[in-house]
């Protein structure tokens, strides 16, 4: 398969391989590459679910998650796009100290969901 973070794929880099089939998700560069060339293609799925607020992946909501957006927020890390989506919350297409603050009140329990779950 090819990964979607691979960004260009020379012209000839399939020739004498007629049986190849490309794997891979519709909106990568490859899926592009295989329609132009006409090489059959098998779709994978698109990003796995996520979970918001879950920066570093543990399965919870927590402090540590909070200051991974903060320092998003900062600039002192730059977020993958699955963070970017995670670290979201509120949904306003921007990674920042609000929404490092509705982390903080999902761990603390005062709120159960975050507003772009509502
Ligand atoms: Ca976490
Ligand atoms: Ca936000």
């Amino acid at each position: 398969m090819i990964p979607a973070s691979v960004t260009s794929i020379a012209e000839d880099a399939f020739d004498g391989c007629p049986q190849l089939v490309i794997r891979c998700s519709a909106s990568s560069v490859a899926y592009a590459f295989a329609q132009a060339h006409g090489i059959a293609v098998e779709l994978l799925e698109e990003a796995p679910d996520i979970t918001y607020g879950d920066l570093d992946g543990d399965g919870s909501v927590g402090a540590a998650d909070a200051l991974n957006i903060l320092q998003f927020a900062a600039k002192l890390a730059i977020p993958t796009d699955t963070q970017k989506l995670c670290a979201d919350v509120d949904g306003n297409g921007s990674v920042d100290a609000k929404d490092a603050l509705y982390v903080l009140q999902k761990a603390a329990k005062f709120i159960d969901v975050f507003p772009v779950e509502e």
